[in-house]
């Protein structure tokens, strides 16, 4: 059947009229974070032409300098999400605590958790990089917002999605209610359905790790990537291929788009130190789609959106993708 190409906007509106939970306030949410997102992706592609490369003289919360374009994109989604009274607080990986709505707008009854723009060492050199939101609902009718409000599983979340910056622009999306994949049509300056129901294949042949960790990783990790190495003569009987593009965004758009798995585990470099990559708007945004995709998504031992949260930044181990895989190396830190 012709893909029906039909815009954000009346996607979203017949998600709200088959699905009760797609409320006005979060529909009006997503369709500000989609267009923020458009304007994140004119500064990232001015390039050179524009003052958005290279860093700023400061370090963030994770340790990490930060890029100009990190800055920007904090700043365009902030800006473009305090007005309108769907929020309660936002909470940025480029920012230590929480962002309040200020008494001058009206307070909402979601929590708007980024990575503004995931994949920073990619910016200089070209490489797609992308921005990374889960939405959670304020539990409680207390006035008042605290970081404790986003402290919640990640199967609490009422959506989530990721922008990519990349040969095209696409907009990924889920509700509850499935996966869409949306286009970025410049000429018209809209996001344009592309893709829904998506469904990642259940087997692969390629993963997804940065190889140069390896001799730091535990004995299961080890295991099972060995085995992905020794190929049709080894216990797996078939050759696998790998990728690692270093922005979580691009690697997960990959899976979902042909299937994979992606791991950034535990390893003994920083031992006290779960993993890299963040749980409240990395890890748990990523797997919320990934589930709504027909794939897994866990820490090594647990389902990564049941974990509950105890800090605002903490990290985790991240194994998502295909679900035979993600089970096998599940299965592997069982053992
Ligand atoms: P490494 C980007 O900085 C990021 O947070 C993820 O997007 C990406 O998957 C990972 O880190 C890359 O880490 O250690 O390979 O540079």
């Amino acid at each position: 059947m012709p893909k029906r190409r039909i815009s954000l906007t009346q996607y979203l509106v017949e998600q709200q009229r088959e699905h009760g939970h797609l409320t006005p306030p979060l529909r009006l949410l997503i369709e500000v974070v989609a267009r923020a997102c458009k304007r994140i992706a004119i500064s990232v592609n001015k390039g050179e032409l524009g003052d958005v490369l290279g860093s700023t003289d400061q370090s963030n919360v994770q340790g990490e300098i930060v890029k100009k374009l990190d800055l920007i994109a904090n700043e365009v989604l902030i800006e473009a999400n305090v007005w309108g009274g769907h929020l309660a607080a936002m909470a940025s990986e480029e920012m230590d605590s929480i962002h309040v709505v200020p008494d001058r707008y009206p307070q909402g009854e979601y929590l708007l958790l980024f990575d503004p723009l995931d994949g920073s060492s990619n910016i200089d050199v070209n490489v797609s990089i992308g921005t990374i939101f889960s939405v959670l609902r304020k539990v409680g009718h207390t006035r008042g917002v605290s970081e404790e409000d986003f402290l919640q599983p990640g199967r609490q979340q009422a959506a989530a999605g990721y922008c990519v910056y990349g040969p095209q622009t696409t907009l990924v999306l889920t509700v509850g209610n499935g996966v869409a994949m949306f286009t970025l049509d410049r000429e018209q300056g809209s996001w344009v359905l592309t893709q829904e129901d998506i469904r990642i294949p259940e087997e692969t042949k390629e993963f997804a790790i940065n190889m140069s960790n390896l001799r730091h990783w535990a004995p299961p990790m080890r295991r099972y990537i060995d085995e992905c190495l020794a190929g049709k003569e080894g216990p797996r009987g078939k050759d696998f291929n790998m990728r690692w593009v270093a922005s979580m965004v691009a690697d997960v758009h990959r899976i979902l788009s042909r299937g994979g798995i992606f791991m950034y585990p535990w390893d003994q470099r920083e031992p006290d130190k779960p993993g890299k990559l963040r749980l409240l708007y990395e890890a748990n945004p990523m797997a919320f789609l990934v589930e709504q995709a027909g794939g897994m998504a866990t820490n090594g031992q647990r389902r990564i959106l049941d974990l509950q949260p105890t800090k605002l930044h903490e990290r985790v181990s991240v194994i998502l993708g295909s679900s035979q895989e993600v089970r096998r190396v599940t299965e592997y830190h069982a053992a």
